[in-house]
């Protein structure tokens, strides 16, 4: 039996202009039902990312027993079971690419009294998961991994679990959340210390269900015996998303485009301070508060990159914009340098290697290194590129067509179906010459 795969055809040249919202926020969404599925009462979520990823824990908590309608037009009803009513599900949890699907459920599922198995694609089966199981074990979880520490992962119930302090070895908001939501289940305090500020949302929507929790420092603790009680998420649009258009509408002639109502979290905007200390005209506008998240317009116009040695504080809070900045490093004058960044080499890709296959294709000069890059900016040519099934790779390659000298084609395109299903439509609208091209493969 074949796949059906998708190729996207990109011809070289062309303007960004317009205004533009962008799609809803991936980890927002996720964190939505997760929450809404174990609050009392029923939660309402605007713009709702209907993507691959996050109708995976959609499904995934449907099969637990929880009443979900939508998502419509991104709106969804979350009728809650409450801390103690999920369900057992019938077959494993398949989870499809969305590592945050699988990271934050093993917290949540560790906790409860049935077993559960979670699987999902090649690529997420073969992403590390020790990192969590771990930690989920010393606080008397009992869940297996393959002998590589990779999923299907298979949860035991009943367990009795006990808080512990974690002392969180990498910078990952899915170590910690996943930490935070075993611990709505561990008797006692749950407390993990990050090395770095990491994306705070399920923090932010505890606060929003009412849930009490405590930062200190680095340090962020909860406790059990509380109830989450249902609210309304406004889900702002994803600056990951974002991200794309906001270094096509810089690199691309004669740009002048507006993102409207993005999500400008402190812990996600580092995309924004790494494009403007690059020389990137962007503009932050309407700052406003939306369901505790701050949200923004964001207005980019073609801008002289030039190349920055990257502040490594800044790395996890751009992580997931690291492929469409490779690009924009590669039009800018001079030397980029990346590191601290050996996180990128497990996502859905080894988003170094691939990035810099591409690039190097393409006939630009980047050297990958164990955690990072360096890049010579220079002419982009033409030519043909695999995004190796990542979402962020082919969306970040389409957008160096806009610089290229010749078209770009891109392999492996279906999975930015994953966060993004209206990229093409979109890029398109606002000036993108691209076409996705289905095909058939054994
Ligand atoms: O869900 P998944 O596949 O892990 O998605 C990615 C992405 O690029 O879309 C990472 F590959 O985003 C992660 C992000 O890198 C989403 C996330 C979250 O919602 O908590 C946190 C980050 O991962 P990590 O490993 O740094 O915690």
């Amino acid at each position: 039996m074949g796949h059906s795969s998708l190729m996207f055809r990109v011809q070289s040249g062309g303007s960004l202009r317009g205004e533009l919202r962008v799609p809803g926020d991936k980890s927002i969404s996720h964190r939505s039902i997760m929450l809404g599925s174990i609050a009392e009462g029923i939660s309402e979520v605007s713009g709702f990312l209907a993507a691959a990823d996050c109708l995976s824990t959609l499904t995934a908590f449907r099969a637990m027993g929880v009443e979900i309608e939508g998502p419509t037009d991104g709106l969804v009803r979350i009728h809650g079971a409450g801390l103690r009513g999920l369900r057992a599900p019938v077959a494993p949890l398949d989870l499809g690419n969305s590592g945050t699907s699988m990271r934050l459920m093993s917290g949540l599922l560790a906790g409860q009294s049935f077993d559960t198995e979670l699987t999902g694609d090649e690529s997420l089966n073969r992403r590390p998961m020790r990192r969590i199981t771990e930690p989920l074990r010393s606080m008397g979880a009992q869940i297996e991994t393959t002998a590589a520490g990779t999923a299907p992962l298979k949860i035991h119930g009943n367990a009795l679990l006990r808080g512990i302090h974690y002392d969180m070895p990498v910078a990952s908001a899915q170590v910690k959340s996943c930490l935070l939501l075993a611990g709505l289940y561990a008797s006692g305090m749950t407390s993990v210390t990050e090395p770095a500020p990491t994306r705070d949302h399920t923090e932010r929507m505890l606060t929003s269900f009412g849930y009490p929790w405590q930062r200190d420092g680095k340090r962020i603790s909860v406790a059990s015996g509380g109830r989450l009680i249902a609210t309304q998420i406004d889900v702002p649009s994803d600056i990951s998303s974002a991200a794309f258009f906001l270094v096509g509408g810089a690199i691309a002639s004669n740009s002048d485009l507006v993102l409207r109502h993005v999500g400008i979290n402190p812990t996600r905007t580092g995309v924004i301070d790494i494009l403007r200390q690059m020389g990137a005209d962007l503009e932050v506008r309407n700052s406003r508060m939306m369901g505790g998240e701050p949200v923004a317009d964001l207005r980019i116009r073609t801008s002289r990159l030039k190349g920055l040695v990257i502040p490594e504080h800044l790395v996890p809070l751009a992580i997931d914009e690291f492929p469409v900045l490779f690009v924009a490093a590669a039009c800018a004058e001079g030397e980029t340098v990346l590191t601290g960044a050996e996180e990128l080499r497990v996502k859905e890709s080894d988003r170094i290697q691939v990035m810099a296959d591409g690039l190097q294709h393409l006939g630009i000069d980047a050297v990958p290194t164990p955690d990072g890059m360096r890049i010579s900016g220079g002419p982009l040519r033409g030519g043909r590129v695999d995004a190796r099934g990542d979402h962020r790779i082919a969306m970040a390659f389409a957008m160096a067509a806009l610089r290229a000298r010749g078209a770009i084609e891109i392999d492996d395109c279906r999975n930015v179906s994953t966060s993004f299903p209206e990229f093409v439509d979109l890029a398109r609208a606002v000036g993108l010459n691209i076409t996705a091209i289905e095909g058939e493969r054994l």
